[in-house]
């Protein structure tokens, strides 16, 4: 077990100083209590439910994908019904034991697990992933002033269930030219606790480069011979509490075993340097000591019982 104090600051300063970027350095994250005022985390709050109104069994406007989804058979997580924008790659999913009603919008907005492409879809979003102030500077320090926006995805926890997300790296997903230059801001929405699915992350675990990742029944993971749980910390964070992370960090979100609902905002970012790469360039460099490709592989889960 390591002993460690939490990179957990305060406030979003106007400026991180360079002991905090290199603290970021050595242990992939930083966290801050305050980033997000309680108005703007009750405008992207409310934005959910606005664009489940929107969206959910609008047929002029969404596609509705019933049920386990194109890979829901194999996997625990992705089995809830899915609704895909007509006009854009807005979709989201509802969480697995979750049964979405028309009649139900507001109840559907609490049980969602999964955001995808969202940033356009409301001012706030946009504002807080592309113009705060002190978030710009923060992207700024740690990945270079001409750093670009790389995704908007956002998962969520629904009170009394939401399942887990396990240890993962997210360039295991990422198809991108290099390692060096990706991060995450991670904000919550509501209070994030142990209890509800907070944040977990191995300190300084970004240094060791890629993990090997295993589809297992719940998800694309890294399984724990890979991972000593007991050097994990936990990142507790109020509502518009903020972490960046390394997009090599290990981290994990456990199921919400508690009655408090657990939305976050996710948004990926990456530097001048990276860019999106052909999925066969970037699976020959998220590789393990033989020389294989040891990230999250769809063509094997496609084929998975
Ligand atoms: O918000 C969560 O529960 C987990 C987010 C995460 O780790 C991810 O999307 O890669």
């Amino acid at each position: 077990m390591t002993t460690h104090t939490p990179n957990i600051f305060p406030a979003l300063p106007a400026r991180p100083d360079a002991e905090m970027i290199a603290r970021y350095r050595e242990d992939g994250y930083l966290a801050f209590l305050e980033a997000l005022t309680p108005d703007e985390v009750k405008q992207a709050s409310d934005g959910i439910n606005q664009l489940v109104h929107k969206y959910a069994f609008n047929e002029a406007l969404t596609e509705h994908v019933g049920g386990a989804g194109k890979y829901g058979q194999a996997i625990k997580n992705g089995r809830g019904m899915l609704f895909k924008s007509r006009t854009s790659d807005f979709h989201f999913q509802v969480e697995g034991n979750y049964e979405a009603r028309p009649d139900r919008l507001d109840e559907l907005a609490d049980n969602i697990r999964k955001f995808q492409s969202y940033v356009n879809e409301l001012p706030i979003y946009d504002y807080i992933a592309n113009q705060h102030p002190r978030l710009r500077a923060l992207l700024g320090a740690v990945l270079g002033e001409d750093y670009r926006p790389y995704s908007s995805m956002a998962l969520c926890k629904p009170a009394g269930g939401g399942a887990e997300k396990p240890w993962h790296q997210d360039l295991a997903y990422f198809s991108v030219n290099r390692f060096d230059g990706v991060c995450g801001v991670w904000i919550a929405l509501d209070r994030a606790i142990i209890a509800n699915g907070c944040m977990h992350v191995i300190p300084g675990g970004h240094r060791r480069g890629p993990r090997r990742h295993n589809w297992t029944k719940v998800d694309c993971e890294i399984t724990t011979d890979d991972i000593d749980p007991a050097n994990a910390i936990p990142i507790e964070l109020p509502p518009g509490g903020l972490m960046i992370f390394h997009g090599l960090l290990p981290h994990e979100t456990p199921a919400n075993q508690s009655n408090l609902r657990r939305r976050a905002l996710q948004f990926h970012y990456q530097s001048a340097e990276t860019h999106v790469a052909p999925r066969e360039e970037y699976m020959k460099k998220f590789t393990g000591p033989e020389g294989i490709f040891i990230g999250c592989d769809y063509s094997k889960l496609a084929t998975k019982e």
